[in-house]
């Protein structure tokens, strides 16, 4: 059986090419095995609306575009869900790209096993300013005021929240950038103590939670530099990290 693919927080920039080529190789390479392809959040470092894939300075995210649509044409199956970079992916990159847009969380049941799936940032509740703020820019109405915006002003407003969020980082608690131990225990009890697969935290690693006497592994996916990046392979059995340079 082909092999089901996760990654996230790949956070794609104009200023970092070598993520971005090391991403264009995955695509044309390891990932054209898989049955599919789970994206699961950041995929850009920012995404100022569908509506950059008409703009010719954007060289980025057309060719990430086109490079999706090129592995779905091949055959695999593709879903992207938001991160808490690029929330505003809509339809018009979902038909370009051939992806389907995931709601977060998601319960996906493959053969041999069952995940639940997230970007992970609605678990940081520890970070009541950022939940607030998360709360806000997903209102619908929100967005629609946003998107209304010219796509020059809505990339200058991108680049400063990113420069906030920066400078915030750097100041926060580190439990702060972490998800809430017991906001993850509800969230596995809610989801019927299947796996949980999450990237967002950049702090890739395997966790085992003991929910009502219930073993359930949580996976956190690894954050991609410019000498590597990793997804998580199931393989129908079990998950493994593969590291891609
Ligand atoms: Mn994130």
């Amino acid at each position: 059986m082909r092999p089901t693919l996760f990654i996230s927080d790949l956070h794609l920039a104009p200023q970092a090419p070598a993520v971005t080529r090391i991403f264009l190789d995955f695509l044309r390479g390891r990932a054209r095995a898989a049955e599919s392809l789970f994206i699961l959040g950041d995929l850009f470092e920012a995404w100022p609306g569908d509506d950059c894939l008409d703009d010719p300075a954007d060289g980025l995210a057309a060719a990430v575009v086109a490079a999706l649509h090129e592995l779905v044409t091949a055959g695999v199956g593709l879903a992207v869900m938001h991160g808490n970079r690029d929330f505003l992916l809509g339809e018009r990159f979902a038909a370009a790209s051939g992806a389907r847009l995931l709601p977060d969380p998601w319960l996906l049941a493959l053969p041999g096993g069952e995940f639940v799936l997230a970007h992970g940032d609605a678990l940081c509740t520890d970070d009541r300013e950022y939940q607030s703020f998360r709360a806000l820019v997903r209102r619908r109405d929100w967005q629609q005021a946003f998107l209304a915006r010219p796509l020059s002003e809505r990339k200058a407003v991108a680049a400063a929240l990113r420069q906030q969020s920066e400078t915030a980082k750097r100041d926060k608690a580190q439990y702060l950038m972490d998800v809430n131990p017991v906001e993850t225990d509800d969230f596995l009890r809610a989801h019927g103590y299947v796996g949980l697969i999450h990237g967002h935290t950049h702090r890739p690693a395997v966790h085992d939670h003991l929910v009502d006497g219930i073993h359930v592994q949580r996976w956190v996916l690894a954050d991609w530099h410019a000498s590597r990046g990793e997804c998580l392979c199931w393989d129908g059995e079990r998950l493994t990290r593969e590291c891609l340079d």
